[in-house]
C-alpha cells in the first residue's frame, strides 16, 4: 500500500493523528502538495462519499471523516501558493437563507480548495443581500450555493434574481447543489451548474469558468 493509500485510510477511520503524521511525513519527503490532497485526503474523502450514498457510513462518521481530511488540508494548504494549483479561481460559498445545514457545503468547499480554488465561505442562513454584498466585497469567479431543505430551495432562485437586480448576475458563474437539488431545478432558476457531489462540484467549477 502507497503512503497516499495510508492517508485516504487514516480519513476514513477519522484517525485525525495519523492523518496528520502521515501527511506531514509525505509534506517532509518533498511530496507536492497537490498530489497529497488527490490522491491521499480527497481519495479517503471520496470513498467515504460513496459509503454514505450506499448506507455504509452515516453522518457521524462522514463528519469525522471530515475534520481528519480537514486536519490534512490544515498541514498542505499553506505550502498551495507555492504550487501550480492555486489559481483556478475563486468561490464565493454559501447556504441560502433559513437553512442552516452545513455539512455537505463544508464538504464540496474542502474538495474545491483540494483541486485548487480559493474558498470564501460565508456560512449558513445567508439571506440574497448578504450574496450580493460578498460578490461586490469579493468579486469570485463563481458564486457556490448550498440547500438542503424543500422549503429554502426556492431562495437559491431569490438569491440569483437579487444579483440580476444588482447587476451582477453576468460577472460570476453561478453553482448550486444539495441533496434535495436537481439539474431541472438548476436550469429553472437560471443556474449555471449543477454539483449532485463535492467531486462533480470541483470538476464543474474548472469547467464552467474556461
Ligand atoms: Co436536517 N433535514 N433538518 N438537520 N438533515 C434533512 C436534510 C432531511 C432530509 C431529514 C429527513 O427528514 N429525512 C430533512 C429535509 C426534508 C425536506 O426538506 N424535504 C431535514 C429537516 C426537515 C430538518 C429540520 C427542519 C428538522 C427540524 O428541526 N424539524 C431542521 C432544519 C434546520 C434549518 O436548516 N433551518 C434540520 C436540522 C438538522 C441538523 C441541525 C440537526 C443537522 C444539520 C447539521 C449541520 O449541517 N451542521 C441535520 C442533518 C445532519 C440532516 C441529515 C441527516 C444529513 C444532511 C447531511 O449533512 N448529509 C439530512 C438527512 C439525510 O440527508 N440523510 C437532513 C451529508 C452531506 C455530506 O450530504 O448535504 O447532501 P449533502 O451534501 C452532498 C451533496 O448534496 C453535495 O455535496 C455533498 C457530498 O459531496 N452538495 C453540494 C451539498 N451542497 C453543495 C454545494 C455545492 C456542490 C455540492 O456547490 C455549490
Amino acid at each position: 500500500m502507497s503512503q497516499f493509500d495510508d492517508i485516504a485510510e487514516a480519513v476514513i477511520d477519522g484517525d485525525e493523528e495519523r492523518v496528520e503524521e502521515l501527511t506531514q511525513n509525505l509534506v517532509d519527503e518533498g511530496e507536492e502538495p497537490s498530489e497529497i490532497i488527490k490522491e491521499g485526503l480527497v481519495a479517503g474523502m471520496d470513498v467515504v462519499g460513496d459509503r454514505f450514498k450506499a448506507e455504509e457510513m452515516f453522518v457521524p462518521q462522514v463528519l469525522i471523516a471530515a475534520e481528519a481530511m480537514a486536519k490534512g488540508m490544515d498541514i498542505v494548504k499553506p505550502l498551495l501558493a507555492d504550487d501550480d494549483t492555486s489559481s483556478e479561481g475563486l468561490v464565493l460559498m454559501a447556504t441560502v437563507e433559513d437553512d442552516l445545514h452545513d455539512i455537505g457545503k463544508n464538504l464540496a468547499s474542502m474538495l474545491l480548495e483540494g483541486s485548487g480554488f480559493n474558498v470564501i465561505d460565508l456560512g449558513t442562513d445567508i439571506p440574497p443581500e448578504e450574496f450580493v454584498e460578498g460578490v461586490k466585497e469579493h468579486e469570485p469567479d463563481i458564486v457556490g450555493m448550498s440547500s438542503l431543505l424543500t422549503t429554502t430551495m426556492p431562495n437559491m432562485e431569490s438569491t440569483i434574481e437579487a444579483l440580476e437586480e444588482a447587476g451582477i448576475r453576468d460577472e460570476v458563474k453561478i453553482m448550486v447543489g444539495g441533496a434535495p437539488v436537481s439539474q431541472e431545478f438548476a436550469d429553472e432558476i437560471g443556474a449555471d451548474a449543477y454539483a449532485p457531489d463535492g467531486s462533480t462540484a470541483s470538476d464543474l467549477a474548472k469547467e464552467i469558468i474556461d
